[in-house]
Order: C-alpha cells, then sequence, then structure tokens
C-alpha cells in the first residue's frame, strides 16, 4: 500500500505492521466464494440513498432523516473532521450516545478512512487514555453530560484528563454544548476542505473494536471493510432484516451486537430504519416501540429480564409491531428465554458473538426448543469451528470443549500484541476463544461455561487484572484476586478479595471510591470487597479462584458492597 500522501496519515505503516492480516490463500478463498466484495463502510449509504432515497432512515427523538438526507448529513460531517486536517488512517477515539450524531460521525470516519475506536459511553478516563495511548489516535470525538444521559459524568472533564495523559491527541470534538473543545455541530460543512478524498479501498483498515480483556487493558481489534460488511450482509438473512425493518437501537451502538449482528449498519444496509432510544429501559423502549412500530430489537439477558417483568405495568401499550427480540452478550437463562414468545408475542433470536468475529444466532424458523435451548450456528458456511479438549483434540458432539475458530470474519490477531496473539491464537490461524461450548448434533452451539480470565456482568466484560492492579497501587492493600460470583440478575458481579498491608483495614466504600477516582468505568468497580487474612492457593501455589467463587456462593443474593 502507498501511504507516502500528504493526505495519509505519516505512522499509517506502522499501523498496518502492527494489525495481522489474513493469510493469501484465506482472502483468495473468501473472495472466490464471494463473501468479501469491494464495497466499503464508506460507500455503502451512498447506494442506500439512490435505492431507497427518501425512505426514513434513522429516527431521534420527533427528528427523521431519510437515506438521501443521512448521506448529505455524512457528507458535510466529513468535510467538516477533514477541515481540521485530519487524514485518512488517523485513529479517532470515538465515544457517543445513541444519538444520529453518533452513526453520522462513524459513517463520516469510515468515508474518510479514518480509524475509529469504539470507546462505550461506560467508560471513564482510565479506559479512555490507554484507547488514546495504544491507537495514538490524534483526536477524541466525546459527548457534553446533557446528551450523554449520564447527568453524574462530567465527559468534558474526562476530555481535560485524557488530553493531560496523552500529548498526541490534538482535536477534542464534543457532540453539545463543547466548552473550550471543538463542537461537533459546528464541523457539519457545505463545502469540501480538500478536493480529493482519499480513496479507501476494502481490503484496508476500517476501525478499531475493544476486546472484553482476560489480560489487564482491552486489547484492540483491528478490523477491515471486506469482513466487517460481510459480517453485517450475512447477518441480513438470519435476523430477517429487509427496508421495513424498523430496529430500536437501545443498546450503546459502539458495541459489536448492536453495530453489526445486524445493528444499525445492518438494518442501514438493507434499507430500515434506526429508532435512537436514549436509555435500554423499558420507560424509553416501549412508548417507541409502539410509536415507531419497531420490529426488531436487541437486548443482553438482564435487560430482557427486565422488559419481560415489566409488560404488567405497560399493558395499555401496543408492542405488537415487535417481531424478533434479539438476546445475545451473555448467556440467557432458558427459563428465560422461554417466556419471550407467550409475553412478549415476537420471536426470541439468541446471539452469541464477539468482537474478533463469530456470531451465531437462532434461526427465526427454527423450533421453539432450538431456539430456547441453544445459542444459534454460526453465520457462515465457511466459518470453521473447532471444539477441543486441554490438549486441543477435538471432542465429541454433546461434549463441552473449547470453542476455538476461523472464518471470514473473524480476526487473526489483535493490535500491537504479539505476545497475547501467540497464546491467544493456533498456529493455524484460529482465535482461542475461551467459551465452553458443545455442539449439537444440527450444528448449533449451547453455551456451557468460559475457560478465560473474565468476567461477564450481564454483557459488559470485566478482566479481574486490570482490576486487580489498580487496587495493588493502593496503600493499604497487599495482594487481591477478584472473581466472579454469581448473580441471578446480572449473571455475575464482581467482587474483589483483598489481603490488607500490615495492620491496615480498608472499607469496601473507600476502595470502590478509590477505583472510581483512577477513571475506571463503574462497572469494572467490584459490587462487594471481601477482606480475608490469605488466599486459598492451588497445589501449585497459585491464588485458587475457583475456590475463592466456592466461598461466595453463601452470599451472592447481597448486592451491595461490604467489607
Ligand atoms: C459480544 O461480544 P464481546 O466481545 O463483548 O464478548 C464476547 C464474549 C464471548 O466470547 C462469550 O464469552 C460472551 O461474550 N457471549 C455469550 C453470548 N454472547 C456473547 N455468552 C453466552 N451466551 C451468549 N449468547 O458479546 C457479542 C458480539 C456480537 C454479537 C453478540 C454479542
Amino acid at each position: 500500500m502507498n501511504t507516502s500522501s500528504p493526505l495519509i496519515a505519516a505512522d499509517l505503516d506502522t499501523i498496518y505492521q502492527k494489525s495481522p492480516d489474513y493469510p493469501e490463500d484465506a482472502k483468495a478463498r473468501y473472495r472466490d466464494a464471494g463473501l468479501w466484495t469491494d464495497m466499503t463502510l464508506g460507500n455503502f449509504l451512498r447506494e442506500g440513498a439512490r435505492r431507497f432515497a427518501t425512505r426514513p432512515a434513522i429516527v431521534e427523538g420527533g427528528t427523521r432523516w431519510s437515506y438521501k438526507a443521512l448521506d448529505h448529513e455524512v457528507d458535510r460531517l466529513s468535510f467538516g473532521l477533514q477541515s481540521l486536517g485530519l487524514l485518512k488512517g488517523d485513529r479517532v477515539v470515538l465515544q457517543l450516545a445513541n444519538r444520529a450524531s453518533m452513526i453520522m460521525t462513524t459513517l463520516a470516519c469510515f468515508r474518510l478512512g479514518l480509524l475509529p475506536v469504539f470507546a462505550l459511553p461506560a467508560h471513564r478516563s482510565h479506559e479512555l487514555i490507554h484507547f488514546c495511548t495504544a491507537s495514538g489516535a490524534r483526536a477524541l470525538i466525546t459527548m457534553a453530560d446533557q446528551v450523554a444521559g449520564q447527568p453524574d459524568v462530567d465527559f468534558r472533564a474526562l476530555a481535560r484528563r485524557v488530553i493531560r495523559a496523552c500529548p498526541g491527541l490534538e482535536h477534542v470534538l464534543i457532540d453539545g454544548t463543547p466548552e473550550e473543545f471543538t463542537s461537533l455541530d459546528s464541523l457539519y460543512q457545505d463545502t469540501p476542505a480538500v478536493a480529493d478524498w482519499p480513496a479507501v479501498t476494502a481490503d484496508e483498515l476500517a476501525f478499531f473494536q475493544l476486546s472484553g480483556g482476560t489480560t489487564g487493558l482491552s486489547k484492540l481489534i483491528p478490523r477491515r471493510h471486506q469482513d466487517y460488511l460481510y459480517s453485517i450482509r450475512g447477518s441480513i438473512e438470519p435476523c430477517g432484516i429487509n427496508e421495513h425493518t424498523v430496529y430500536l437501537g437501545a443498546l450503546p451502538l459502539a458495541h459489536n451486537f448492536p453495530m453489526s449482528s445486524p445493528g444499525f449498519l445492518g438494518v442501514l444496509y438493507a434499507g430500515g430504519c434506526v429508532v435512537m432510544a436514549p436509555a435500554p429501559t423499558p420507560d424509553h423502549c416501549f412508548p417507541l416501540i409502539e410509536a415507531e412500530g419497531v420490529t426488531h430489537a436487541s437486548l443482553v439477558p438482564p435487560l430482557a429480564l427486565l422488559w419481560l417483568n415489566s409488560l404488567p405495568q405497560y399493558a395499555h401499550l401496543d408492542l405488537s409491531s415487535l417481531q424478533v427480540l434479539q438476546v445475545g452478550g451473555a448467556r440467557f437463562s432458558a427459563e428465560a428465554a422461554r417466556r419471550v414468545r407467550p409475553e412478549l408475542g415476537c420471536t426470541l433470536q439468541q446471539v452469541f458473538g464477539m468482537a474478533e468475529g463469530l456470531v451465531n444466532y437462532t434461526r427465526l424458523d427454527d423450533d421453539p426448543e432450538t431456539i430456547v435451548r441453544t445459542q444459534g450456528r454460526p453465520i457462515s458456511r465457511l466459518d470453521e469451528v473447532r471444539i477441543v479438549d486441554a490438549a486441543g483434540r477435538p471432542v465429541p458432539d454433546g461434549t463441552p470443549g473449547l470453542l476455538e475458530t476461523r472464518g471470514p470474519y473473524t480476526i487473526r490477531g489483535y493490535f500491537d500484541a504479539p505476545a497475547h496473539n501467540e497464546a491467544s491464537f493456533t498456529d493455524e490461524g484460529f482465535y482461542r476463544t475461551g467459551d465452553v461450548v458443545s455442539r449439537t448434533s444440527t450444528g448449533y452451539l449451547i453455551v456451557e461455561g468460559r475457560d478465560k480470565d473474565q468476567i461477564n456482568r450481564g454483557g459488559e466484560k470485566i478482566s479481574p487484572e486490570e482490576v486487580e492492579n489498580l487496587l495493588l497501587a493502593h496503600p493499604e492493600v497487599h495482594d487481591v484476586a477478584v472473581v466472579g460470583m454469581t448473580d441471578a440478575y446480572l449473571g455475575e458481579r464482581p467482587c474483589a478479595f483483598i489481603v490488607p498491608r500490615g495492620d491496615a483495614t480498608p472499607k469496601a466504600g473507600e476502595l470502590a471510591q478509590y477505583l472510581k477516582d483512577t477513571g475506571l468505568a463503574t462497572y469494572k468497580v467490584p459490587d462487594r470487597f471481601r477482606i480475608v487474612e490469605a488466599f486459598p492457593e492451588t497445589r501449585v501455589g497459585k491464588v485458587s479462584r475457583k475456590v475463592l467463587r466456592e466461598q461466595l456462593k453463601d452470599t451472592y443474593a447481597t448486592p451491595h458492597a461490604s467489607a
């Protein structure tokens, strides 16, 4: 690739060197099979603007954008981003709420070849600093409190903290009142800053998503146009998406699930309409379902339960337009899954996916038991799924084993992480998901558990090591182990076992506050702290997390932190 143009980021070659690519034979296979095409994430909307011209693309509150209008707004914002001097290949950390501006900014970045790093609204300065540093970002696009829907968080104050820690950051753009920063709104311009836009091709990098993290900080996941677009196109049919689809954007749109499974990108690809929900709770979502005739929504299991349990209070609303409720991100119990059809009156679609690639769906016409009991089957016939024992030998159907996968939209390595990639990918390029699954005789996967050091808090992933490292720096903490405790609502919550330093008596509330003050996202802060004298050990002298988890079993019902 020739990157020596003044329109292209000077360090783009280095970014490519650090982003593992598919081997040539695999590329040829995916292209020859017609899965990968020349289309890019920046130009599919051009075609949409022609085909679906005046049909609604986005609804936010009382405002509607047609496909043509959306395409035009994306152009205008692209001109503005370019006028800042941002170049193809520059990394831009995006942290935006579920608003039209999130979609427009994402598509403008794709169009210009800027590489967004998709942060979540739940992230705080600890995470943002890592994303900016690890990616070498030139810009951070975040929001003012009044548009974030999180009144207790000052995102501009977070941005100030990030700037102090990241000297390479040149621009902070704010959706909403900018204070000393640049307003995102002011960048919608009618004239191009530069006559020629850099060409972006389908084999190039498109953006970075974030791994749930098992070893400390999240890894950046490099995604390219052709593989990501395939995962989007491949989702349309199994999810029953078409130009009549009205999709509720309820989960944070920066996450892979509501972005591409089929997510807002899949819905826009197919000519449907994306309705922005300011929050995923029934009070926001149920009236929107009725008012906009929402046909599809996606949720994590705790929210699906909340929706089901809230139905009696909303009996006056007509939710009958809802055809499909997708649930994924964490295990949805068969018991809850069984309630969806009779209570909500729509088809449940279980979604078992990962930001690294592989996505499994139950199909809409599957028999009810398959929908309730399994987490679906892969999108593609070229998705390779291996279920193996600890020695790497395949296990028979019905036997739980470790899931390894390779395919047309599963990455071959994390960004800038050679040592971690050695452990996370096999020599043949299979991604070791760390999920323990079994396969039915019909090829459907059932998630049985996990063999990775991660806590899944209702779909939000937490790396114990990241939290432990922060707690170890606390003056009253000698040693720490963070483990997941079972929780009826969230599936799991983090609990920190603490061995105090000397005679210190650290308090739960203070430790939780300490973590928040470091800028850690609140969902990662343990719900419970337990002070212990020493940790149980395994036979080889390591902390036995299994024994710690067992110690918690009798107490997990109490949701608040206690010492
Ligand atoms: C999705 O992506 P990530 O990257 O936040 O998390 C992936 C991990 C999986 O490896 C698995 O451990 C867990 O989340 N997971 C599930 C699940 N869906 C994801 N565990 C049990 N049952 C499920 N249905 O979470 C994600 C990405 C795209 C689509 C859907 C979910």
